[in-house]
């Protein structure tokens, strides 16, 4: 099983899409293990988007992540990492298929509605970096567990 850490960003919490994006997730199956409401400060919005420090956008990404809470959440699958990213869409919201996350609701890349770890290395890092261990329900059972994990 993989984790990937999303983050509903501060425009979709803002615009009321937290419930329509943790949705989706669910009925893909994947298993929500830790979930919180949070307004990101500046030394964590840095860290978690610390690949692309050297970025011109880098400055503005920080800010817009965290000018307004967010909803965070460690999802656990199988290929958890690749199918929270095809369910999220392409960075680019214009480019992103109609059915995605960004594809649905979002126009601009600066504006883009979630986040979703892109290894299952980064996603065991990132869920560290925004989640205490006793925050986190790993392992627990669903009912359903044995319909959607062969
Ligand atoms: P990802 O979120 O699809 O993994 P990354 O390339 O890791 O995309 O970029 C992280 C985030 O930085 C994007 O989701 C987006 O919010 C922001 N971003 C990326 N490229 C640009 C840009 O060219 N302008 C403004 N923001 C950008
Ligand atoms: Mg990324």
């Amino acid at each position: 099983m993989e984790r990937t850490l999303i983050i509903v960003k501060p425009d979709a919490v803002q615009r009321g899409l937290t419930g329509e994006i943790i949705k989706r997730f669910e009925q893909r199956g994947l298993k929500i293990i830790g979930i919180k409401l949070l307004q990101v400060d500046r030394e964590l919005a840095e860290t978690h988007y610390d690949v692309h420090r050297e970025r011109p956008f880098f400055a503005g990404l920080v800010e817009y992540i965290i000018s307004a809470p967010v909803v965070v959440m460690a999802l656990e699958g199988s290929d958890a990492i690749a199918a929270a990213r095809t369910t999220i869409g392409a960075t680019s919201p214009s480019l992103a298929a109609a059915g995605t996350i960004r594809g649905d609701y979002a126009l601009e890349i600066g504006r883009n509605l979630v986040h979703g770890s892109d290894s299952v290395e980064n996603g065991e890092i990132e869920i560290a970096n925004f989640f205490a261990e006793s925050e986190l329900c790993g392992g627990w059972a669903r009912a359903v567990d044995s319909w959607v994990f062969e």
